[in-house]
Formats: structure tokens, sequence, C-alpha cells
């Protein structure tokens, strides 16, 4: 009989972390979930997992908790997914985002290798590290022109990976992934917001949507495939390394609006309200990723459509928003 694979998650409670849990316990790992500390627990994406998963203390912020944390689960994976993962709030709390989304990668990288540098670990990265684009399409030799705090931080979690792999030898991988959504995502996103509106709007309880900046273009994917690109990464047999996470389509928030409000059966013509205050200080006009390293390598390929990915969504939030009524 072989020892079961563990995997220990930051972030387990975010909208990646709750898909990986069930990828992860779907494919025989024993799963434990890093939480933070808060005067409530946020467990309500893990609803279906729960009870199969570890609760495992511990905060980005605090190294002692993570050589505890990963002392005591002593896991074979680390998958750390945690983050202060809005741009928007970065300007705000840029150096609580660097702490977090920077410095946190750091802390956790150095209590894997005290504890067990043979743990593998992943790391995720985005594409907004790629910020006001050097090339289109971006790929892993896209050179990183950041236009955040957070993609900032992001930059520096990513070199830290690669840092720790060539320093000490560690099997440490970075995704840089593209934008990925889900019914499970922060109603502060854009594709949510939109989602839940159009929903709140069908059903009588809303009149408009506030929205900024209606032409940036994202390459959209669903958060249930990306998931699977992560575990593929530490699954290889040939050495860590770094990979572009994307469908290859790029889309504007305006035709994310234009098919959301048309699967409810409305124009988002007549509902669309442009505001200021979703401006950002400096924007990311345009990402679309070069997903044929992770084509060819790891054999990954996306399966949720754009299309398919907003009509989802869209239907969960009509169901979501109907049962609170
Ligand atoms: P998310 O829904 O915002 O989840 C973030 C998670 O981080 C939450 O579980 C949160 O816990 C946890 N967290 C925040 N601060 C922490 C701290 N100090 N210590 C421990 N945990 C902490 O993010 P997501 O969309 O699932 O994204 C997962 C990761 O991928 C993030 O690192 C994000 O930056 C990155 N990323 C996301 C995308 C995307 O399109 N979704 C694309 C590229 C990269 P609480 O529940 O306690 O707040
Ligand atoms: O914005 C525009 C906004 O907040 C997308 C995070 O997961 O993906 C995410 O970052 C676009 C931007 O995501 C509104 O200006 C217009 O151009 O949904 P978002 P993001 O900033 O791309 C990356 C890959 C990550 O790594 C991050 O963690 O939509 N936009 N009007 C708006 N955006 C928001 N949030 N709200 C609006 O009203």
């Amino acid at each position: 009989m072989t020892t079961p694979k563990r995997a220990l998650i930051t972030g387990i409670t975010g909208q990646d972390g709750s898909y990986l849990a069930e990828f992860l316990l779907q494919n025989g790992y024993e799963v434990g979930g890093m939480v933070r500390r808060t005067s409530s627990l946020n467990v309500e994406r893990l609803a279906s997992v729960l009870d199969k998963i570890k609760i495992v203390p511990g905060d980005l912020l605090d190294v002692a908790s993570l050589v505890e944390a990963v002392k005591t689960f002593a896991p074979t994976e680390v998958y750390n997914l945690a983050a202060q993962s809005f741009v928007t709030t970065s300007w705000n709390q840029p150096e609580f985002t660097a702490d977090v989304t920077a410095l946190g990668v750091t802390r956790l990288l150095d209590a894997i290798r005290i504890v067990n540098p043979e743990i593998r670990f992943y790391q995720a990265s985005s594409s907004e590290m790629f910020g006001k684009v050097r090339e289109v399409p971006q790929s892993e030799l896209t050179p990183f022109h950041p236009r955040s705090p957070y993609g900032v931080a992001k930059v520096y979690g990513h070199w830290i990976t690669l840092n720790y792999r060539e320093s000490f030898d560690m099997y440490t991988c970075s995704g840089i992934l593209f934008n990925h959504e889900s019914p499970r995502r922060g109603l502060e996103f854009v594709t949510r917001k939109i989602s839940h509106q159009v929903a709140r709007i069908k059903l009588g309880l809303a009149k408009e949507l506030r929205l900024g900046n209606l032409d940036a273009k994202r390459d959209w994917g669903f958060a249930g495939d990306y998931v699977k690109a992560m575990w593929l990464m530490l699954n290889q047999d040939q050495p860590a390394d770094d990979y572009v996470i994307a469908t290859g389509e790029t889309h504007s928030v305006r035709e994310f609006c234009e098919v959301a409000f048309a699967r409810a059966g409305l124009n988002y013509e007549n509902y669309v309200v442009i505001d200021e205050e979703f401006f950002r200080p400096a924007e990311v006009d345009l990402l679309i990723g070069d997903p044929k390293k992770a084509n060819d390598k790891l054999g990954w390929k996306p399966e949720v459509s754009f299309v398919d990915l907003v009509e989802m969504m869209v239907d969960a939030d009509l169901e979501y928003c109907s049962s609170q009524i």
C-alpha cells in the first residue's frame, strides 16, 4: 500500500482553495487547509469538503505559525494560494499587501526549507505581473511591468520562489495564472459583481450596475480548470518549472456585460452606469496569455469556454439570489 500524498493549502477559504481541495480529495490526497484566526470562521466555500479536510491554524504574517503548520501537518506538497488578492485594495493598503502577498511567500518557503526541503511548493503568481504588457500574447518569457502594489508584490513572490529553487535545490513552481472565475468568486471582482447584479436586476432587487473601465480586456478562464494545472505542475518527473495558465482568448468587461445581461434576457446598455469610483490609478488594459508551454509539457487545456463561464455564473447567481428572497 502506498502512503497517501498530503497537501497543505494556504488560502483554502478562497475561491481557488475550495476548488483545489475538492480536486485533491478526489485524487486520494489528505488535505490540510491553513486558516488564519478571524472573529468568525469563513468556510462557506468549503461546505462540501469541511468534514474531509484538516484545518491547520496559521497566518502568512507570522513565521512561527507557518513552521508549526508545516511541522504538524507534514505535507508532501504545499500550495500557497493565500494573498491579499484584490488589486484595488492594494493601493489603499500597499504595505499590508506587500507583507502578506510578497514577504509571506518568503516566510512560507523558509518554513518549508527549515522543516523539510523535500516538500514540493506551488506559488500562485499572476498575470498582473505583466501589467503594462511588453508583448502580446504574454508567455513565461515576457518581461514584467506591474501596474499596482499587488502586481509588484506578486513579482517579488514569483522571483523568491525561483530563488529558493536555484539556491536550495527545492522543487518550487510558479504558476502565472491569468484571471479565473467561478460562481465562488468574491463579489468585489468585476465578473462576479456583474453576474450577481444581473441576477438582482432580473429579480427586481436592483435597477442599475455601476462599473469603471468597460474597455479593459482580460483572458478569463474557469477556476475549476486552473486548479488542475497547479497540481500538474507539482507532479512532473521533469525538474520544477514555471508555466503560464490561460485560455489564449481575451474579452472586454463590456463583452462580459453583454453576454451576462443577455443570459437573463436583458440589454446591458439599459442598466450599466459608468462610475469614476471604480477606475484605477493605473490600469492593466490588455491581458492575453499564451498557454503553449502548459499545453505541451503538462498536457493542460482549459475546458470551459468564455460564454459557458459567464452563463454558469449568471445561472448560479439567479439561483442564489432567488433563494435569498
Ligand atoms: P481569494 O478568493 O481572495 O482568497 C485569498 C485567500 O487568502 C483567502 O483564503 C484568505 O483567507 C487568505 N489569506 C489572506 N491573507 C492571509 C494571511 N495573512 N494568512 C493566511 N491566509 C490569508 O483568492 P483566489 O481568487 O482564490 O486566488 C488564489 C491565489 O491566486 C491568490 O494568491 C491570488 O492572488 C492568486 N491569483 C488569483 C487569480 C484569479 O484570477 N483568481 C489569478 C492569478 C493569481 P480569509 O478567508 O481569511 O480572508
Ligand atoms: O478587474 C475592470 C478593472 O478586479 C478586472 C485578481 O484575481 O485577476 C484579478 O485581478 C478588470 C480591471 O480583476 C470594475 O479596472 C471595471 O481592468 O475583476 P478585477 P483583476 O484586477 O484583473 C488577477 C489575475 C489577479 O491576480 C488578482 O488577484 O475590470 N473593472 N469596472 C472593474 N473591476 C472591479 N473589480 N470592479 C468594477 O466595478
